[in-house]
Formats: structure tokens, C-alpha cells, sequence
């Protein structure tokens, strides 16, 4: 076992204090940084003053720390080549690391070995925002970023790579990318230690709570994951806790010396004692577990310290494998097995299977999607399938990670991606913050499709779904879908390694309404499929696509076809369906006569069984059609409705709105008293938690909206002049 891991294993480590801090104190001069051009960039200092740097490490050491943090936080080549550094990333990386391992092999015993962990900060980047300044920047690009620093760190002899105070979860996923990707090209392997940074709200800058940084992150070749930064330990309590209790890696948490004040001169303060800081950490050794703990910004060797004495004696607890039961999305995880019931994966943003989404595809109408994409959720949807395949374009790919970017900002779904082809599979997991769903591979030409998509769904530690399709076609009874299904789990599992749980099997799902002879025993043969599959190949999902079951029948008869057969389904251990949620009803809710009608056609029990089911049905007429689904606020007065517009982030027909609330109010009155309290009601639910930034700025787009269209009709007269506007912001800053 790596010495590391097994140093985790076997007592509560401790990681060194913050290097920003204790270097401002020494007051170093231009000359230092090598010249004024590189002043304030600290990692310049490994290269122009390795004693500055060695003379830190050793003070961290001294106060009892068992693993060092490279001074190279800031030097991936993007960011130094902000300070003209970036031709001398690979050396100045090495140099960091050499730095830290002389210091740290100074001190290490047998019994007490020290550590040195190479420090990769963000790269300035938010890959996954929608700023087109901040986003303009691929996966790959990033992913090689990081692992030509990290090749160089390891190079110089680093013990584990640690990506830290990590903004942006895709980012995340990019530099462990980067890192695999240099450990396939023979560089030698270390543990990965992964570390987010939380605000006082639990989340990370574009919204993802822990419980997504939590699957998305354990379905990753990661060995640590943590927090660091940010805040002081008590506001990462109830996420230290989610940690511990669901991942299946060892836990680190670095906070800050508390969280910062500003000192009267403007000055940042962190305000925890020594003493302070240690007796939070070690309650989450104590409480919960926690293998390593460490001090972020703020901290002192006297912080080092008090914690080296809190952790001294202490095991924290020993990570079990775990199931990959989650998937998740830019902002929170779903669990794949839900209490009870099937989870739920809405069928309608599929341009096969839509065709108002092909008219909006065809149209480019993304904000429309967005709109089809809520509305699924708030009709009971757990994930989201999506499709962008039209034979009128052949911008699959694009088209698909427009949406699927789109989607995490607007949706809490988790995603299904779903495509036949390998490179829009990739286009999407490329621009996927969370754990996707892959839909799907099959073996219908060989192995082709299956060594196509693997290595994406293994780096992106997506789940898959797997059709029980191959060379001899469709299998159509239930002996052949096992049959199938086995040697895809074979090729899967024991080939590619990846979890049972992470495998779902589809065992296809055939129209019963053509009364073809050939599929009227189809239903049967799946339900039986899907139980072979459940009992002979423990730990894979099943899914399926259960709308097909009723193609060709009116939209009343499809509702309470599907309910009936995706009851029967769930009863031998279907795990989830692909459903216009909002139309399935419980069996139990559905008319007796009508359960019959579909269990005799389900179970092929009477010749007649199509014949009767469609003649009831005819006689029932089209009063169960589902009615489009109206807002809440129709018959309220204007003046709600643009409120209520501007909270729920709905751009279309506010223009309208307008236009009528001016019949009535002038401009200015609108403006003042209409938008911006709505506004500020957002920016209320912001500051309070209950809203995510991705959800303000999308107010804010319906919010310019409606000021762009008012702007004509404000009259000179009510301009009291521009006046003058000073903003300031810090240098790094996002807004
Ligand atoms: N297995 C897997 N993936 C799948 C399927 C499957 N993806 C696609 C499909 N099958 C599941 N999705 C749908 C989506 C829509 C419909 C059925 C299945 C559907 N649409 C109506 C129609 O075509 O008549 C609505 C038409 C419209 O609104 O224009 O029934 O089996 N892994």
C-alpha cells in the first residue's frame, strides 16, 4: 500500500499552515521575487529564494506537521504566465517540490515519516460559468494544464497531488483527468487528494452543494477528498459530516483561522486563536472521524501546533468501498435507487421522441428546452434524458453541449446522455460539472461502440446504461437479455473496471400495439429479462424506455399503458424508467377496468387483449389528454405576474407583461416599484441561502429584459442625470 494512504490509516495526519501569510511577514522585496514584474506571485520566490521558501516548510514541520504543501498553488502554466513565468512552469514546479522533500526528509523518522503534497490551486478559470471570459477554456485544455504540473511536481519528487480550494467541480474533474491521463503515459502513480472550497451557504461559487461534489468526486480515481479554505471549520461541519458518513475515500479538512473579518484599516482578519482552531478540528476527529486535518489561510505554526497536539493519538476512520449509489448535477446528487419507488428519468427533450423539442432544436431555441427541462422536474422528473439527434443537422455534438451546459445552470436533475454517437457522448461529459448518465452501448457491431464509450465513461466516472443488443440483434427473450447482459458485464466490469453499480441494463422495451405476433409475448419476455438480470448479475441497475411499450395508441390509453406496465416491471426490480413523469399514475389509482385491459395486454392473457384496450379507450374520447400546463398566477394583477416572472426566471412573454403595466403606470413608477423590488427579493433568497448564483443571474437576464424594452419609453424629462458610478472589486475577482 502507498506509504501515504497508509500513514492515513494509521493516525490522523496533519498538513502544514498557510504560506501566503507567514511570507508577507518576512516583508521580501522586489529583488526576491526576481524582479518587480513577478512581486506577489509567491511560487517566483521557489525559484529566486528557495532558502525563503525551505525556511517556511521548516517551521511548519517544527511545529509538528506531517505533510508539506509545495509552494505552487498558483503555478499551473496559465497563471504564471500572468507574471511572465509560464515558459518555466515545469522547472519552477519540480523546483517547489525538491524544496519541500529536502526540507521534509530533514525531519522524517521510520516511526514518523513526513510528507510532501504538490499543490495544485484553480487556474482562474470557471469552465463551467456562464461568462464567456471565465468559460472560454475547453476540458482538455484544462486537463493538460494540469497535468503538465503535475508531471513536473511528481517529477520533483512529491507523495500525493493535492487539488485544492477548488471553485468549479468540472474543474475538478478536468485536473484529476489530467493527472490520470499523465499516470497512463507511465508517469509514476500517487494518491489524488481532492479538495472543494464551500461559502458560509454550504455551496461552492456556482452552486454545487457537497452531496454533488460528493458522488461526482468518489465516482473519480481519487484516494482523499476534503474542504479547505473559504470559511473556519463551523461553518463546514454538517458537509464534514456528509463526507465521513457517504464517501467511500479518506477525509482531510484545511480551514481557514475562521472565517475573515475586515480590520479597520481594510485589513483581512481571521479571528480563531490557535486554541480555537484546534478544538474545532478535533471534535470532527473525534465526532466524525476525519483522517487529516490542516490550516488554510490564516494559520500560524502556533495554529500547527495546537493541531499536531489535538490529532496526536488519534485514528480517524477507515474509508469502506461503497456502492457509486448517486448521480448528480452542477448542484446536487440523486440517488440511483430511490425509497420504494423507480427514479424517474423524463423522456421529452429528445429530438426523436419530440417533436416540439426538433422544432426548437431546428430553431435554436435553447431558453424554450430550459423551459421543458423545468417543467419535467416539477412533474415529479429525478433526471433528465437528452437527445439532440436530427437528421436536418449535423451539429449533434454541439447542439448537445449547448444544452447540457445550459440545462446544469437552469435544472437540479442530474443528466442522461443520450446519443449513438461517441463524440457527442464526449462533447457532453466534456461540459458536465456532475456524474452523468451515459444511454447508452450495446454490442449491435461488436465490441465497437462499447471500446468507443468506455474509456469517456470511465474518466468522467459517469454511470451507463448497456442495451442488451448484439451482433444477432435485439434480444427478444428473456434467456437471450441474459445472455447479453453477461457478456456485457464481463467487457464492463471486469474489463474496463468499472462498478457493477455504475451499470445499468436495459432489456428493451417493444411496442404492444401493433398486435404483431412476433412481440406478443415482448412485454412478458422483459419483465422476465429484467429479473434474470437483477438475480444473476448482483449490484448492476435496470432501466428502461417505457414510453415505447405504447407507440401508436392515443395519448389516454399510453398514460395508463405505461403506469400499468412500468408497475409490473418495478415489481421483479426495476431500478428506473425513462417516462413522461408527470402522465404515470400509481397502480393502484387506476381504474379497475382499465388495469385489466393493460395487465391482459402486458401479460398476452387474451387474443383480444389490443382490440378491447383499443375500443375502450375510443369510447372514452380524449378528455384524459394531459392539459398543457398553465401558470399559477394567470388571473393575478400584472404587476404579480412581472414579480413573479423575474423570481422564477421565466425571459418569455415579459416583454407583453411590460407593454400592459404601462397602460396603467409610467416607466420610472415600473422600474422603481415593480422591478427592482423583485430583484431585490432575489437578491434577498441569495443572500440566505435559498437561492444559487447560476438561478440570480438568470433573474437578472429576465430583469434586463424588461429594462431594455422600458428604456424607450422613459422620457427625458425623468433623467436626473447619470451621476457618477465608482465600483471596486479586488484583483482575481468574479463578478
Ligand atoms: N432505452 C434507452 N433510451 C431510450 C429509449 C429506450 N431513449 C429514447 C426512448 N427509448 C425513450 N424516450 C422516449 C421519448 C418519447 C417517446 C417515447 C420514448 C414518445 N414520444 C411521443 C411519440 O413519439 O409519439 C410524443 C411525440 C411528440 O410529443 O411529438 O412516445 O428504450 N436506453
Amino acid at each position: 500500500m502507498d506509504a501515504y494512504l497508509r500513514a492515513l490509516s494509521e493516525r490522523v495526519l496533519v498538513f502544514d499552515g498557510a504560506m501566503g501569510t507567514s511570507l508577507m511577514a518576512m516583508e521580501l522585496t522586489d529583488a526576491d521575487f526576481g524582479g518587480p514584474r513577478h512581486h506577489g506571485c509567491n511560487e517566483a520566490l521557489v525559484l529566486f529564494r528557495p532558502d525563503v521558501i525551505a525556511t517556511v516548510h521548516r517551521s511548519y514541520l517544527d511545529a509538528g506537521a506531517d505533510v508539506l504543501e509545495t509552494d505552487s498553488f498558483t503555478a499551473s502554466r496559465l497563471k504564471l504566465d500572468e507574471y511572465g513565468l509560464g515558459e518555466r512552469t515545469v522547472e519552477l514546479n519540480r523546483n517547489a517540490a525538491r524544496i519541500a522533500r529536502e526540507v521534509a526528509a530533514e525531519f522524517s523518522t521510520p516511526e514518523k515519516p513526513r510528507f510532501v503534497a504538490g499543490s495544485l490551486g484553480p487556474t482562474g478559470m470557471l469552465i463551467s460559468s456562464s461568462d464567456p471570459t471565465l468559460s472560454k477554456i475547453t476540458f482538455d485544455e484544462l486537463a493538460d494544464i494540469y497535468g503538465e504540473q503535475s508531471r513536473a511536481l511528481v517529477e520533483g519528487g512529491v507523495d500525493l497531488l493535492l487539488i485544492e480550494t477548488s471553485q468549479d467541480l468540472l474543474e475538478m474533474k478536468a485536473a484529476i483527468a489530467g493527472i490520470t491521463r499523465e499516470f497512463d503515459r507511465g508517469l509514476r502513480r500517487v494518491p489524488i487528494q481532492a479538495q472543494a472550497t464551500l461559502d458560509v451557504t454550504g455551496r461552492m461559487l456556482l452552486g454545487t452543494d457537497i452531496r454533488a461534489v460528493c458522488a461526482t468526486l468518489d465516482a473519480l480515481a481519487i484516494d482523499v477528498i476534503g474542504l479547505n479554505c473559504s470559511t473556519g471549520p463551523a461553518h463546514m461541519r454538517d458537509a464534514v459530516r456528509y463526507l465521513v458518513e457517504n464517501s467511500r475515500c479518506f477525509v482531510a479538512v484545511i480551514p481557514n483561522a475562521g472565517l475573515p473579518l475586515m480590520g479597520p484599516k481594510g485589513e483581512t482578519i481571521y479571528p480563531e486563536s490557535p486554541d480555537e482552531l484546534a478544538r474545532e478540528l478535533a471534535s470532527f476527529v473525534r465526532d466524525f472521524g476525519v483522517n487529516a486535518i490542516g490550516g488554510c489561510c490564516g494559520t500560524t505554526p502556533a495554529h500547527i501546533a495546537a493541531l499536531a497536539e489535538a490529532a496526536r493519538g488519534h485514528v480517524g476512520r477507515a474509508p469502506e468501498p461503497k456502492p457509486l449509489q448517486y448521480v448528480a448535477s452542477a448542484m446536487t446528487a440523486t440517488a440511483l435507487k430511490q425509497d420504494g419507488s423507480p427514479l424517474l428519468i423524463g423522456e421529452r427533450i429528445n429530438a426523436q421522441g419530440s417533436r416540439k423539442i426538433k422544432r426548437l432544436l431546428l430553431a435554436e431555441d435553447y431558453d424554450e428546452i430550459m423551459l421543458v427541462g423545468r417543467e419535467q422536474v416539477d412533474g415529479g422528473a429525478h433526471v433528465l434524458d437528452v437527445c439532440t439527434a436530427l437528421t436536418e443537422r449535423a451539429d449533434e455534438d454541439v447542439q448537445m453541449a449547448t444544452i447540457v451546459k445550459k440545462l446544469a445552470q437552469s435544472v437540479p436533475a442530474p443528466l442522461m446522455i443520450d446519443s449513438t454517437e461517441p463524440k457527442v457522448i464526449e462533447a457532453a461529459l466534456k461540459i458536465y460539472a456532475g456524474r452523468a448518465i451515459v444511454n447508452s452501448i450495446h454490442l449491435e457491431n461488436g465490441r465497437g461502440k462499447v471500446d468507443s464509450v468506455m474509456p469517456l465513461v470511465r474518466e468522467s466516472g459517469s454511470a451507463v446504461v448497456a442495451l442488451t443488443i448484439d451482433e444477432q440483434g435485439m434480444a427478444k427473450t428473456a434467456a437471450r437479455k441474459l445472455e447479453v447482459a453477461k457478456r456485457i458485464y464481463h467487457i464492463v466490469v471486469d474489463e474496463f473496471g468499472i462498478p457493477p453499480g455504475a451499470l445499468i441494463f436495459d432489456a428493451l422495451t417493444f411496442t404492444l400495439a401493433t398486435g404483431d405476433a412476433e412481440f406478443l409475448d415482448s412485454a412478458v419476455e422483459t419483465i422476465e429479462g429484467i429479473k434474470l438480470i437483477k438475480e444473476q448479475l448482483p449490484g448492476v441497475l435496470t432501466s428502461l424506455g417505457l414510453s415505447n411499450v405504447s407507440f401508436g395508441l392515443k395519448p389516454s390509453a399510453r398514460a395508463v399503458l405505461n403506469s400499468v406496465f412500468m408497475h409490473h416491471c418495478v415489481a421483479v426490480g426495476l431500478d428506473m424508467a425513462i417516462v413522461h413523469a408527470k402522465d404515470i399514475t400509481p397502480y393502484t389509482e387506476i381504474d379497475a377496468t382499465e388495469r385489466e385491459l393493460c395487465d391482459d395486454l402486458v401479460f398476452n392473457r387474451r387474443p383480444d387483449a389490443l382490440a378491447r384496450l383499443i375500443e375502450h379507450f375510443e369510447e372514452k374520447g380524449t378528455t384524459a389528454q394531459t392539459t398543457a400546463a398553465v401558470d399559477d398566477d394567470a388571473g393575478m394583477p400584472v404587476e404579480v405576474r412581472i414579480h413573479n416572472a423575474i423570481l422564477r426566471r421565466r425571459k418569455d412573454g415579459i416583454e407583453a407583461k411590460v407593454d400592459e403595466v404601462l397602460r396603467t403606470r409610467d416607466p420610472v413608477d415600473v422600474l422603481n416599484n415593480v422591478l427592482l423590488p423583485a430583484m431585490k427579493e432575489v437578491g434577498d433568497k441569495f443572500g440566505a441561502g435559498e437561492l444559487i448564483l447560476p438561478f440570480v443571474l438568470q433573474s437578472a437576464e429576465v430583469m434586463k429584459s424588461a429594462v431594455a424594452y422600458l428604456e424607450p419609453h422613459m422620457s427625458k424629462s425623468a433623467d436626473h442625470g447619470r451621476g457618477k458610478i465608482v465600483l471596486a472589486t479586488v484583483k482575481g475577482d468574479v463578478h
